[in-house]
């Protein structure tokens, strides 16, 4: 038995250094870019003063202090992992979105960068534990704006019961779970935020039903930070021996770093300014950011005919690979169908704004017009 301020490590855990050899391929499935690369390895949740390793140790502490399970604490597992472990292990139907290269990235075809840290419930369930909290950096394809970034964190936690749980309850196995799991996570935004205003939404993921999501209030709207629910019977009954019931949540942890320290970008986790790395201090939960001087953005429009293959996506990787952390918003301002050809043009608007200096004309030109340049030859546009 672990004691429960050890991380378990286990037999995945990531190697120290990957080569960009080991993950950029020139097998044609491979989507990965360099500047995605580059935040392997990173695990900013390993470190102890910067606001996701902050948020993880008040996460830590919370199920240490106030939950009677002990929960085996696992930070260290390699983000490439099998698209079984991904997907298949945790029941995502073969036809869903999430598989498509269009939103995972791929090593392979049989490997992937994880997409959330769901894909290690299954594996961590083999090896016996019943009460579990894995935190690892996630990789998506995705849109761009303030609370959407390619890499971003997550922390799965399991916590298994067996009949002598719920019997003395009086409910049934699975009410026992839903009921401790909200009671749970409640706890869990309380001991973070204190007072705040959270609502429940009925939600789907395929490897728990039923399914939630919690979304807190914040800066005028409702942000959603986590998903949750009771997990798929097949999962336990496979990895884990039959009569058993489970709850699983996965929460993401710049949502929750950027409601509890006034964070306004997620871009700026990744920053290495003293002017934001020096405002946090491990272990310190009341620190609120103080915004160093905004420089002003830089709009720039694109408009071009799609192709059936165009997605926003593809679109929004092609920014970033070229624009990096410059890249602050790409949206979508006018999509037209020309009534008599049948053609679609999308008019797409990019924020060029540093969280650290001010671009000047030249440079954005620049970076605008290779974006301009690689959407016509990569994307199979025509650039209006
Ligand atoms: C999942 O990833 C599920 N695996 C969560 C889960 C685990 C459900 C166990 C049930 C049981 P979702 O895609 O909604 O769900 O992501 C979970 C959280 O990650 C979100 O609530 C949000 O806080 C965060 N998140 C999702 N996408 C991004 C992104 N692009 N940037 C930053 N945070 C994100
Ligand atoms: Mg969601």
């Amino acid at each position: 038995q672990l004691s429960s301020s050890t991380v378990a490590q286990c037999a995945a855990a990531a190697p120290s250094v990957l080569s960009r050899a080991d993950v950029i391929t020139d097998h044609p499935f491979n989507n990965i870019t360099d500047t995605i690369f580059q935040k392997i390895g990173v695990n900013l949740h390993q470190q102890p003063g910067h606001p996701i390793g902050i948020i993880k140790g008040a996460i830590h502490d919370y199920f240490d202090s106030h939950h009677p399970t002990t929960f085996t604490k696992f930070d260290d597992l390699a983000p490439i992992v099998a698209a079984t472990a991904n997907f298949d292990e945790v029941l995502v139907p073969a036809d869903h979105v999430s598989r498509s290269p269009n939103d995972t990235y791929y090593v392979a075809p049989e490997t992937v960068l994880r997409c959330h840290t769901s894909a290690h419930q299954a594996e961590i369930l083999r090896q016996g534990e019943r009460a579990f909290l894995v935190t690892g950096d996630v990789y998506r394809r995705d849109s761009i704006d303030a609370t959407h970034y390619p890499v971003f964190h997550q922390m799965e936690g399991v916590r298994v019961f067996g009949p002598q749980d719920w019997q003395a309850s009086g409910m049934e196995g699975a009410q026992y779970a839903e009921v401790e799991l909200k009671r749970t996570l409640e706890g869990l935004a309380q001991h973070l935020f204190g007072e705040v205003e959270m609502r429940w939404i009925d939600a789907y993921f395929p490897f728990t039903e039923p399914s939630f999501e919690l979304e807190i209030f914040f800066k005028g709207q409702w942000l959603e930070v986590l998903g949750c629910g009771v997990m798929q019977q097949q999962i336990l009954d496979k990895n884990l021996g039959p009569g058993q019931k489970a709850w699983a949540f996965g929460l993401g942890l710049e949502r929750l770093a950027m409601v509890l320290f006034d964070i306004p970008d997620i871009r700026l986790f990744w920053t290495s300014d003293q002017r934001f790395l020096g405002q946090f201090k491990a272990g310190n939960m009341t620190t609120k950011f103080k915004s160093y001087s905004k420089y002003p953005p830089c709009y720039k429009d694109v408009a071009f005919w799609i192709s059936d293959a165009f997605t926003e996506n593809n679109l929004c990787e092609v920014v970033r690979d070229i624009a990096g952390d410059l890249a602050e918003e790409v949206k979508l301002i006018d999509d037209f169908t020309h009534p008599k050809t049948g053609r679609t043009s999308h008019c797409y608007r990019i924020a060029y704004r540093s969280m650290e200096r001010s671009l000047t004309d030249d440079e954005v030109n620049a970076l605008q017009e290779e974006v301009r340049s690689t959407v016509a030859t990569k994307l199979n546009v025509e650039l209006r």
